[in-house]
């Protein structure tokens, strides 16, 4: 059925709203950078604004009903947010490993789990068989089980007394949004429960959260912390 299966008039509003949202926010990552007095300040304040133009990138590509392919089953399969989330997943991960100090070794692991996470789930979604999408949907979370463990239990060896309410906060926030994606994932790209329009609005709200809500509690809630974080 056409109306399920593709973009109608909520979800290219859904997706223009949002794609407005991280242009905006992008805006004032932006600002901060330009005006914070320590660098530490200005590199979280740099790393959102890559995150937010990003994510613009592909909203503005979704809004205009680019950037997806048509499954043999008729529906939209939108690859643009896989593109976005292996460009900023690492980031907002790069971004919660700094705010802990954890050195350049395990930020390195967490990444590279990160990307077998997205690249699982792009493949689990672009598969029509169904046993495959769920082998690679399988995959996938074993690859996000040891980032969780990395995370909420080994990166809290690192903290100090400025920066551990900040991290507990965030890392809450991120685990919490996070373990969400793959529920959603499995209601559209994978089991095809919710129709594309809906898909839209439930990515739409976890990005906001994960991406600007995130950042903003980061550089703006949380910078007083920025400039005990161990590292350059
Ligand atoms: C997939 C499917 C494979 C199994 C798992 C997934 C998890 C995805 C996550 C995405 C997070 C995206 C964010 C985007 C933008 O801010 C790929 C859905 C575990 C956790 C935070």
């Amino acid at each position: 059925n056409a109306e399920y299966n593709n973009t109608n008039t909520p979800g290219i509003v859904f997706l223009w709203v949002t794609f407005g949202i991280m242009v905006i926010s992008a805006a004032a990552f932006f600002i901060s950078a330009i005006r914070a007095r320590t660098e530490k300040i200005r590199k979280f304040s740099v790393v959102n604004v890559i995150i937010c133009s990003v994510a613009a990138t592909a909203y503005m590509s979704m809004a205009y009903q680019q950037g997806f392919v048509r499954k043999e089953n008729g529906r939209q399969f939108y690859y643009a947010r896989y593109i976005d989330w292996a460009i900023t997943t690492p980031l907002l991960l790069f971004e919660l490993s700094s705010l802990a100090g954890v050195g350049h070794t395990l930020i390195f692991l967490a990444l590279a789990l990160d990307e077998v996470m997205i690249i699982t789930g792009l493949f689990g979604g672009l598969s029509v068989r169904r046993g495959p999408t769920w082998i690679w949907f399988g995959m996938g979370c074993l690859a996000f089980l040891p980032i969780l463990y990395l995370i909420a239990i080994h990166y809290r060896k690192y903290l100090n007394e400025h920066t551990r309410k900040a991290y507990t906060f965030q890392c809450s926030w991120l685990i919490v949004l996070w373990l969400v994606y793959p529920i959603c994932w499995g209601l559209t790209d994978g089991g095809y429960i919710i129709s594309v329009d809906y898909e839209h609005l439930w990515f739409c709200i976890l990005d906001v959260l994960a991406k600007c809500v995130f950042g903003a509690m980061t550089v703006f809630a949380f910078r007083s912390a920025l400039p005990y974080t161990e590292g350059y």
